[in-house]
């Protein structure tokens, strides 16, 4: 199953937040960091100082001779926090599954976003657009089946652009990929595969997996992939997930019970799907089902279960239905994982609580 990758990354992040902040900075070398007469360094700039040559990591003292105009704002790490905060608010009306690489740079996985018809194309632009208007700072976005090709992506048309790469490119792409673009390939790697004449991923290709692991170590097994566009490493949320679920807003409202009721096995299809494609263990703890009527008041409905059943979802669903009693504009479906439940709301039955003692040795 094709994944659908975003990868998030702000343009000249810091600086692009003073500037906001003082539009008066707007259109001159602006850089983010140390006192130039204390050994400071560049924490960033924005990209009418980059055309000086000025970079991350630089002494500001050197910045400064580079770009002689140049502005030097101290770091305020607070309004960067928050901000990045805020961008996180936007991503979580897209997907649960963030996977934060700094506070600029985020991957997120949207492969179940059902919003702006499921394009992730048009999800990355939209996000871009919500950033610039909430937030007044510019996002670029790569978009991949992969968080190798996103992240190459995103750096595809930045700054203020995004890249798309569909899965039917991705040999396309890979094949005219410069090596240094690969994650992990550093100066000393670099150095070594020019010696080799290896200068793109078809160059790789040409080796095998012996051969690499011969010239590159461990390394060398993930090269086979990566040179071929593979690349498995599922996005990685900071807290573990808590539940798994679908749901649908409706074209037309659902008049009655048993109109939702019909929709039902629909729902648990997808459900089914989206719980083998979260590609883990799943040990179910609860059933739920959400309604939310014509007049957006929403109501959750849910069972203690250990497995996916239609007639549980049936009662759920007509619980939650008599607390309105109303058409229905959306339904959903879901489990809450076991993991995330508290101990006292298993069942109290003394396997269970042996299981659970079991996986949770504290
Ligand atoms: P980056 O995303 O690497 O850089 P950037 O957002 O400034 O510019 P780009 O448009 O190329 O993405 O880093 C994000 C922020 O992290 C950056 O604004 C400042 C901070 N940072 C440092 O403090 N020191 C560093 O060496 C780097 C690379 C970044
Ligand atoms: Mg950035």
């Amino acid at each position: 199953m094709n994944r659908k990758i975003i990868h998030c990354d702000c343009d000249c992040f810091f600086a692009a937040i003073e500037i906001r902040d003082d539009p008066a900075l707007e259109g001159l070398p602006v850089a983010v960091g140390g006192d130039p007469g204390k050994r400071g360094v560049v924490a960033t700039c924005n990209y009418e100082a980059r055309k000086f040559g000025v970079h991350s990591a630089m002494a500001s003292a050197r910045a400064r001779r580079l770009c002689p105009d140049l502005i030097i704002i101290p770091p305020s790490k607070n309004k960067y926090s928050e901000a990045s905060k805020q961008m996180h608010n936007i991503f979580k009306d897209y997907t649960s599954l963030i996977e934060p690489l700094s506070l600029d740079e985020a991957f997120l996985d949207v492969s179940d976003c059902d919003k702006c018809k499921g394009s992730a194309t048009l999800i990355a632009a939209e996000i871009r657009q919500r950033v610039r208007e909430e937030m007044k700072i510019t996002l670029s976005a790569g978009i991949a089946p992969n968080k190798f090709l996103a992240k190459v992506a995103s750096d595809w048309n930045k700054p203020d652009g995004q890249y798309v790469i569909t899965p039917d490119k991705v040999s396309d792409f890979v094949v005219a990929l410069n090596v240094r673009k690969i994650f992990g390939v550093g100066k000393v790697t670099a150095e070594k595969m020019q010696n080799l004449g290896i200068d793109t991923c078809q160059d790789l290709q040409t080796y095998s997996q012996t051969e690499l692991l011969t010239l590159f170590g461990s390394f060398g097994e993930r090269l086979y992939s990566l040179s071929r566009g593979i690349d498995e490493r599922p996005v990685v949320t900071e807290h573990p997930r808590k539940s798994i679920s679908v749901e649908l807003t409706y074209n037309k409202d659902l008049p009655t019970l048993k109109h939702c009721i019909a929709e039902l096995p629909d729902l648990l299809d997808k459900l089914e799907q989206r719980i083998h494609r979260s590609n883990r263990q799943v040990s179910i703890g609860k059933l739920f089902v959400k309604l939310k009527f014509t007049d957006f008041i929403t109501t959750t409905v849910e069972q203690i279960s250990q497995e996916l059943d239609l007639q549980q979802f049936q009662q759920l669903c007509q619980t939650g239905y008599e607390r309105g009693n109303k058409p229905v504009r959306l339904l959903g479906l879901g489990i809450r994982l076991r993991e995330a439940l508290n101990f006292y709301q298993l069942p109290l039955n003394f396997e269970d609580n042996a299981t659970t003692k079991q996986d949770n040795p504290n």
